[in-house]
């Protein structure tokens, strides 16, 4: 049996309200997610396996429609956010309609969101919420068991992944059926580490970094804090790898020539023990890695970045999101901005570069004075780098609720993007206090506020290594400079 695990083109995606050029950079990311689930099909699947990257490899639907079926996968497998729906459908059509024997089953961010509503597609077959490992692997092993005389039987199919828990997908009459809740993987050791070598991996980069080759690298799992406008908690208890597994995959990377590293966790840093011996690992190991992290300001501590410094973090990504106490109070970021400003003087103090991501628009932002104090708060901190997005409320997120119970969103909202998804669409933001133009105004303006600082403009001259950087460094920054 044949698998296809597939990154879609990113052609349609919905808007983010970030410039494009500084989201550019982020499509040379490599797809952990599929990656994770390649190496578990390849290690426990009994099948042959394949990752098509469309971002990486430049592939769009005409592409596609060459490629598919050359492949003749008996399985596909995709992933994406929300923010991707439209150009997932396009393709499971495209499969749908060049191989109607294929399967196709969809993973990731947005079917966790909405699985049940996946279901509604006729081109989607079944999907698997959360972490797909284990679950997929099942499901692919239920494909397997279910041929007869060359062709998967539909009943003893249904039959086969009722047993899976944790999936959904529509049985031989086209029920939608779910399997109930499955817990997430205890023990992170046990799952294969991420197959590089299935990806064209050296075509992935960075336009931070400072090594030609980059990659991903997951230590830990879930997130123990809760705050008001982010989905990731309660969905799955907080979970970390040993420090000997982590650097065990580093010392992988290291041999593949990768000296780059993109540590994905939601937050790398929450437990000083567990960096602590991380970065022992990396030194004991005598590795000579570029890594970063994307950390929590409450844990940032003189002791934890002076190991990671020594041990080769070089870049630390903070979500501190608001200026005010009272702004991070209301959206239960569990910080001050006192803590904030001490975890910046810490990381500046070791040489460490800095980026940080601010929201505006956020239910205590009544007045453009409270907007700029977030502008303001950020060129105090000033870190290398700041972005600033609109407050987006996503379901199942407090802030989300609380809208809806003001009256302020409409739950049909992303309901009929579901429905009828298209480009077009705009997610609805926090118009209590200003309309949705507004925000996009203010939010341009913060950007040209915090960048065009003669400042901030001389230590960007300073740092570029070579032309190429420099030309990809200029677009980003003309794209700032038109908003
Ligand atoms: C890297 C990243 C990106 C990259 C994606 C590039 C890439 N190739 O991965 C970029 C920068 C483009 C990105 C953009 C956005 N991101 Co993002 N991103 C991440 C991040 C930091 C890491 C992703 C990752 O590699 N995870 C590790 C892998 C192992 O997990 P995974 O991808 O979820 O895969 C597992 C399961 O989902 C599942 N699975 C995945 N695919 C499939 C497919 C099949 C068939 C199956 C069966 C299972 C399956 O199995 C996998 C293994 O267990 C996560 C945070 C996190 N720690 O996950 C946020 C995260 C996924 N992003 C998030 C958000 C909100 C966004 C944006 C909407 C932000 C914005 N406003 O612009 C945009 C969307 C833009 C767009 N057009 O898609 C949220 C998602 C929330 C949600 N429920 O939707 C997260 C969780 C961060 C957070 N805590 O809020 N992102
Ligand atoms: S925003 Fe970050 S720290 Fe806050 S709950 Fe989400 S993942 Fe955790």
């Amino acid at each position: 049996m044949k698998v296809l695990l597939l990154n879609p083109p990113r052609d349609n995606s919905i808007s983010s309200e970030v410039p494009t050029s500084i989201n550019a950079e982020t499509n040379t990311i490599p797809p952990l997610g599929l990656m994770y689930l390649e190496a578990h099909l390849h290690k426990y699947g009994e099948c042959e396996t394949e990752i098509v990257d469309s971002l990486a490899d430049n592939l769009h639907i005409q592409q596609l429609e060459k490629l598919l079926p050359d492949r003749r996968p008996d399985i596909v497998g995709i992933t994406g956010h929300t923010y991707d729906l439209v150009d997932m459908l396009s393709v499971s059509k495209l499969i749908r309609r060049l191989l109607p024997q294929t399967k196709i089953w969809w993973g990731g961010p947005h079917v966790s969101d909405f699985p049940m509503q996946t279901l509604r597609y006729d081109c989607v077959d079944g999907c698997v919420p959360f972490e797909g490992e284990e679950p997929f692997t099942d499901v692919v092993r239920a494909h397997q068991a279910s041929v007869r005389g060359g062709a998967i039987d539909p009943q003893d199919l249904a039959g086969n992944l009722k047993k899976i828990s944790g999936i959904y997908f529509k049985d031989s009459e086209g029920q939608s059926v779910h399997t109930g809740a499955r817990p997430p993987v205890a023990d992170l050791d046990r799952l294969p580490f991420p197959r590089r070598t299935a990806t064209n991996y050296k075509k992935y980069s960075y336009v931070l970094g400072s090594e030609a080759i980059a990659t991903s690298l997951l230590t830990s799992r879930g997130c123990p804090y809760s705050c008001s406008f982010c989905n990731t908690p309660g969905r799955t208890t907080w979970r970390w790898r040993s420090a000997e597994s982590v650097v065990a995959e580093m010392e992988e990377c290291d041999k593949l020539g990768i000296h780059e590293i993109y540590v994905v966790d939601d937050t790398f840093n929450v437990r000083r023990d567990r960096v602590m011996a991380i970065c022992e690992q990396i030194k004991k190991r005598g590795l000579k890695m570029n890594w970063n992290i994307r950390a929590r300001a409450n844990c940032i501590t003189k002791e934890t970045v002076k190991a990671m410094r020594q041990a080769g973090c070089n870049r630390v990504h903070i979500g501190v999101e608001a200026g005010t106490d009272e702004g991070m109070k209301a959206l239960h970021k569990n910080l001050t901005t006192a803590k904030v400003k001490e975890a910046f003087d810490i990381l500046q103090g070791e040489g460490m570069t800095t980026v940080c991501y601010f929201m505006i628009g956020c239910p205590h932002d009544k007045t453009v004075d409270d907007i700029n104090q977030t502008v303001n708060f950020a060129i105090k901190l000033d870190p290398d780098y700041a972005l600033f997005g609109i407050l987006t409320p996503y379901p199942n997120t407090a802030v989300y609720r609380e809208g809806v119970a003001k009256g302020l969103l409409d739950p049909q909202h992303w309901e009929n993007f579901l429905i009828n998804p298209t480009p077009e669409f705009k997610p609805q933001v926090w118009t209590e206090f200003f309309t949705a133009q507004q925000l996009s105004e203010m939010c341009d303006k913060a950007f040209k506020k915090f960048y065009i600082r003669p400042k901030q403009m001389f230590r960007k001259l300073l740092e570029l290594k070579n032309f190429h950087d420099m030309a990809r460094k200029l677009k980003a920054g003309w794209e700032i400079f038109k908003l």
